[in-house]
């Protein structure tokens, strides 16, 4: 049983221990059941305390049961909430460390609930794409009003404990020792009749229809491609309109919906993604990690100062190391600047910003960063630049200091081939603007050690990114990807698509920014630098020429006010151009291509089976760990719609043989080389598996 039961006196005590986090899984519901029914059968005991092992009180119901039957097996969450509530002696939730979803809704069906402070307090079921679906939208609104508990469901936002402090859902806060005080309140009140019931409590608004429309109305205009907010204030409006029994069945029906969207099954699905993608197979959870106590960034550019930023938002020292004074002093300013832009947005106190530009210092001397702990170099993306560096670090560094590269896809073993200490040397490819982007790639070199990656996958959480290991090859996991989905991106203006049309399309799928508009933000010229370098070393991978062509014309993008589009002074705005347009039907007809109307679904398919195919190679070939891991990197890194949970899971929702059936007709079109099958998809759709 993961619920144990001890007597303490007359009082009864079943704590959760279920680890990690007491999540309500089947053998928890049954031993809560057992617990309270054997406290009701011993007359010595006159009330029951239900307690949380480690973390804290519950992390709500085992996510990992869901679509499964264990879910629904009794005692259900349902049946435990009710026994718990008819229970004819006292029960009371004494709560620390967290108590959320299911585990805030068993407090509430509970008499009464004690907490200590910094206890997090949430419904967060809404970021699961589902809704409490325990008596969690009837329940909350009665203790904390309809306002916040609306708020808190819709958002999903944890509160801290002691913020709810005098509220109905709190009968007292314990200073001190959590069990003791819950032990003093529970024989305080063992005797006190009627039990208390929040079923029971009316939920007194002014003005309560006004208010559900405005927030009906204000939900809709934010939840984009998600039903759950909406649903959330639905089932609360049942709260407030219904019968208390009729509103937990309104929630019920809701819940039941929601659990089997698909929406919801891929937020879920990024859920773990995210914690597995920390687990790496053969370096132990408990491998010692190297003490990062400060860091160094080379080359104080957008990517060196973003990088840098990241390390003092984490109260990590930093030391900035540039060539020229002047190059330094325009990364500071830049630095500077981008932390006053975030203090006025309110995210940032004039306090927090000195605290964070003070603990970043600028250096024209390699000497000065000898004593750094890791130390990431993000100068230009050449080899003989790289080894210019990190020949340098390997003189200047202390033993044990981390060498790390922001190289965005040249080959790690051999710039830790530069050094005479190859087991230090890690990749760390930030994602630009570094100082945002969550999505860390952690490039694992032949002879990384064990204890470097453990380390840098540790610091990844600490600096608030999502850290993935790649191993090595040219664009490690997402650029590799990319380029196979801009190549696709290039043909189908060759055979009949504009770039606006195709934007629109992939756009309405759910990408953040179509590859075009994306083009011109990031630059034409990057690309067109790395085709360069790809006609020689890859003379059999083909591409459109149409890009060239445009860079030819000095057209990147943005900062150059043209690119696959026109611009304004001034304004982001995309405007397409008659100029580019004309371009790209002149090119078809020069490359002897009969254009064709391209539909919306055949370019939403070859842009992302593309991305799909190589990821599949990807996984393969070991680059990557996990499929979830290419979904995360895509989720993190490159706009990918999280309602639809990544590129591998996407296709696993589609079902690998339709997207192998899509990848074969495309093998019969004008670029059969860019289609050939990965051996892994086709095995799988062979067995009728997925990736995930
Ligand atoms: N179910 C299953 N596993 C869970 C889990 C859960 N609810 N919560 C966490 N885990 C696993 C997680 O995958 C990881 O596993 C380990 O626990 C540590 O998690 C009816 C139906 C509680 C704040 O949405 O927000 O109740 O990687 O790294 O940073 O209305 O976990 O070690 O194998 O995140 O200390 C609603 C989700 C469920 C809370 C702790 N509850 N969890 O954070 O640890 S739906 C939630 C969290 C529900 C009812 C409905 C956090 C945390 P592994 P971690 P942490």
């Amino acid at each position: 049983m993961t619920a144990t039961y001890q007597a303490h006196g007359d009082i009864a005590v079943i704590t959760l221990a279920n680890p990690p986090v007491n999540g309500l899984g089947h053998s928890t519901r049954a031993g809560i059941v057992d617990g309270v029914n054997r406290a009701l059968d011993d007359a010595s005991i006159k009330a029951i305390v239900l307690v949380g092992e480690g973390k804290g009180f519950s992390g709500g119901a085992d996510i990992r049961e869901f679509n499964t039957p264990k879910a629904l097996q009794e005692p259900s969450l349902h049946t435990v909430i009710r026994v718990v509530e008819s229970a004819a002696k006292p029960v009371i939730a004494a709560i620390h460390g967290m108590a959320m979803g299911g585990g805030l809704e068993l407090a509430l069906g509970c008499h009464y609930r004690v907490a200590v402070a910094g206890a997090q307090i949430a419904l967060p079921e809404v970021k699961l794409g589902i809704l409490p679906g325990a008596g969690g939208t009837q329940r909350l609104p009665r203790v904390l009003g309809l306002e916040q508990a609306l708020n808190m469901i819709v958002s999903g936002t944890p509160v801290r404990s002691e913020k709810l402090a005098g509220t109905k859902l709190f009968d007292q806060m314990i200073d001190g020792d959590l069990l003791p005080g819950a032990l003093s309140f529970a024989r305080g009140i063992a005797d006190r009749r009627p039990l208390p019931k929040v079923r029971d409590i009316r939920i007194a608004h002014a003005n309560a229809d006004g208010y559900l429309q405005f927030a009906r109305n204000t939900v809709r205009a934010v939840a984009g491609p998600f039903p759950a907010p909406l649903q959330c204030v639905e089932a609360v409006a049942a709260a407030v309109g219904k019968k208390f029994d009729d509103g937990l069945k309104i929630e019920r029906d809701l819940f039941l919906a929601l659990v089997q969207t698909p929406e919801s099954k891929a937020l879920r699905h990024a859920f773990f993604a995210e914690r597995a993608a920390s687990k790496i197979p053969d370096v132990p959870a408990d491998t010692p990690l190297r003490a990062i106590r400060s860091a160094a960034v080379i080359g104080a550019g957008t990517m060196g100062g973003g990088i840098a930023m990241n390390f003092a938002n984490a109260g990590i020292p930093v030391t900035l190391l540039e060539m020229k004074q002047d190059a330094l002093d325009k990364g500071l300013a830049t630095i500077r600047k981008n932390y006053e832009n975030s203090m006025k947005k309110g995210k940032l106190t004039q306090e927090q910003l000195e605290q964070r530009v003070g603990l970043i210092t600028g250096t024209l001397s390699y000497e000065a960063i000898g004593s750094a702990d890791i130390v990431i170099e993000a100068v230009f993306e050449d080899m003989a630049v790289k080894e210019t560096v990190f020949r340098k670090l390997d003189e200047v560094m202390k033993p044990g200091a981390i060498l790390a590269s922001n190289t965005s896809t040249l080959d790690v073993d051999q710039i830790a081939a530069f050094t005479k200490r190859p087991q230090d040397v890690i990749g760390t490819h930030f994602f630009s603007p570094a100082n945002v982007m969550k999505l860390l790639e952690i490039v694992r070199g032949a002879q990384t050690a064990k204890d470097v990656l453990a380390t840098v996958m540790d610091l990844a959480k600490k600096i608030r990114k999502t850290g993935v290991v790649s191993g090595v090859c040219d664009g490690f996991i997402g650029n590799r990807m990319v380029e196979q989905y801009i190549r696709q991106a290039g043909f189908l203006l060759e055979e009949g698509c504009l770039p606006a049309q195709v934007d629109k399309a992939i756009e309405k799928f759910g990408f953040a920014m179509g590859p075009f508009r994306m083009s011109d933000l990031a630059g034409n010229d990057i690309g067109w630098y790395i085709r360069k370098r790809r006609y020689v070393e890859k003379p059999d991978v083909t591409y459109s020429k149409i890009a060239d062509k445009l860079c030819e014309r000095g057209r990147f993008g943005q900062k150059t006010s043209a690119g696959w589009y026109d611009y304004k002074a001034g304004d982001r705005k995309a405007y397409p151009s008659d100029e580019v347009n004309r371009m790209i039907v002149e090119h078809s007809a020069e490359i002897g291509v009969q254009r064709r109307k391209v539909g919306d679904e055949e370019i939403v398919e070859r842009l992302v089976y593309a991305l799909v195919n190589e990821g599949a190679h990807i996984l393969e070939e070991g680059i990557a760990l996990r499929a979830s891991d290419i979904d995360m990197v895509y989720l993190t890194g490159y706009g990918f719609p999280l309602f639809r949970g990544g590129p591998m899971f996407h296709a696993d929702t589609v079902g690998l043989s339709n997207v192998l059936m899509a990848i074969r007709q495309y093998a019969k079109g004008q670029h059969p080389e860019a289609w050939k099958a990965a051996p892994l998809l086709e095995r799988l759709a062979a067995e009728g598996k997925g990736f995930n």
